[in-house]
């Protein structure tokens, strides 16, 4: 029977092996829930970069550009980081460039997987359809905090996970954890939530409403998957 996996923070990137699964990358405030978005609304690619720098560069082969650093957009770049920037008719079919702290290190992490997609709320159950019939062993990412686990992440991959169960084996407790957190939270997560240090950090720059937005539930039917280095649409 397939595997299925949680990791907690890209930082513990190192217990595991890629290479043969399917990994989702999930960072729901808010990087892989504008990712989706993005893609539900029509641009036509997204190429994640880790660094700055990098994301710079791409302005000069064509692409719109995205930057977020501890919650804030970068100057000099098109568009930061909230899922409405992507709500607009005039970026269908444009590429993007995307940097974040936290999500697209942690897909800059994974890109050894086999088969590699984002992975959010607003399109939880188009992921846990198109996992359900794959082959391989899946493994869900945490992008985490600057290395450190926190609960929006791992009540996504509790909720994913409590989908996958029929079909697959838990392989180890941080699953189980994610599974039970998510029990704990599915009622009301904007409550359960509300003490938690990125929605406080959210908060604080007056991003209550890209909060309650990625909280939503399948509000997407779209998939994101990593070909050649840029998510598209599957
Ligand atoms: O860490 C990240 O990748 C971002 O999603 C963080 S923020 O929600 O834009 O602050």
């Amino acid at each position: 029977m397939k595997s299925i996996d949680v990791c907690l923070s890209p930082d513990l990137m190192h217990l595991y092996d890629v290479q043969d699964k399917v990994v989702v990358v999930v960072d729901i405030l808010r990087a892989t829930s504008c990712m989706t978005t993005a893609i539900a609304h029509g641009i036509s690619s997204i190429r994640p970069v880790a660094e700055v720098a990098e994301c710079k560069s791409l302005k000069a082969k064509g692409y719109l550009t995205a930057a977020e650093r501890g919650g804030e957009k970068i100057d000099g770049f098109d568009f930061g980081n909230s899922p409405f920037e992507y709500m607009n008719e005039n970026l269908r079919g444009k590429k993007m460039g995307v940097t974040t702290t936290n999500g697209t290190r942690a897909i800059s992490l994974a890109k050894g997987a086999k088969k590699l997609l984002v992975g959010s709320f607003l399109n939880l159950s188009a992921v846990a359809h198109f996992l359900n019939e794959q082959a391989q062993d899946v493994l869900i990412v945490c992008a985490g905090w600057q290395g450190h686990i926190n609960l929006e992440d791992t009540l996504f991959a509790g909720a994913l996970a409590e989908q996958l169960t029929a079909k697959f084996t838990v392989a180890c407790d941080s699953t189980l954890a994610a599974i039970s957190l998510y029990h704990m939270a599915k009622n009301d997560m904007m409550v359960f939530l509300q003490n938690s240090s990125h929605v406080q950090r959210l908060r604080r720059l007056n991003l209550e409403e890209d909060i309650a937005f990625c909280l939503q539930i399948d509000q997407y039917e779209v998939l994101a998957v990593l070909e050649d280095g840029e998510l598209v649409k599957l």
